[in-house]
């Protein structure tokens, strides 16, 4: 499957990976938004949020538990992060397999862009 997240998982791409287990693989951004930006994806392939179905609920589910868990190793939590994922395109989205941004490091606006 032609698709880069995939190729990261299956470690044919190089990342900077932070977490990984049989579901979940986390990594940092290539292109940081932010002192700290991490992205938090399932293994499985799945395009975008609307092609999530009623099974894949215990994965999703995951992301957050890991992202946060994340931000507590670095030292963000207490000062806060930003969850985002975005879906096609007036959402922003660019790599079609899920995924959630993690960013901290700065103050958020809002709304954002
Ligand atoms: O976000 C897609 C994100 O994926 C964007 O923040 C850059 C990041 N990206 C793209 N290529 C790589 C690699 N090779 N490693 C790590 N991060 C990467 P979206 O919400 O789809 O716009």
């Amino acid at each position: 499957m032609d698709c880069l997240f995939c190729k990261i998982i299956s470690k044919e791409i190089p990342a900077t990976i932070l977490f990984e287990d049989h579901d979940v693989i986390a990594f940092e951004d290539i292109m940081p938004q932010a002192p700290t930006h991490f992205l938090v994806i399932p293994k499985k392939h799945i395009a975008t949020l609307n092609d999530i179905e009623d099974n894949d609920s215990n994965i999703i589910g995951k992301l957050p538990l890991v992202a946060s868990k994340i931000a507590a190793s670095k030292g963000v939590d207490q000062s806060g992060y930003r969850v985002t994922m975005n879906c096609n395109q007036d959402g922003g989205q660019t790599v079609y397999h899920i995924h959630m941004h993690v960013l901290a490091g700065r103050k958020m606006a809002w709304p954002p862009g």
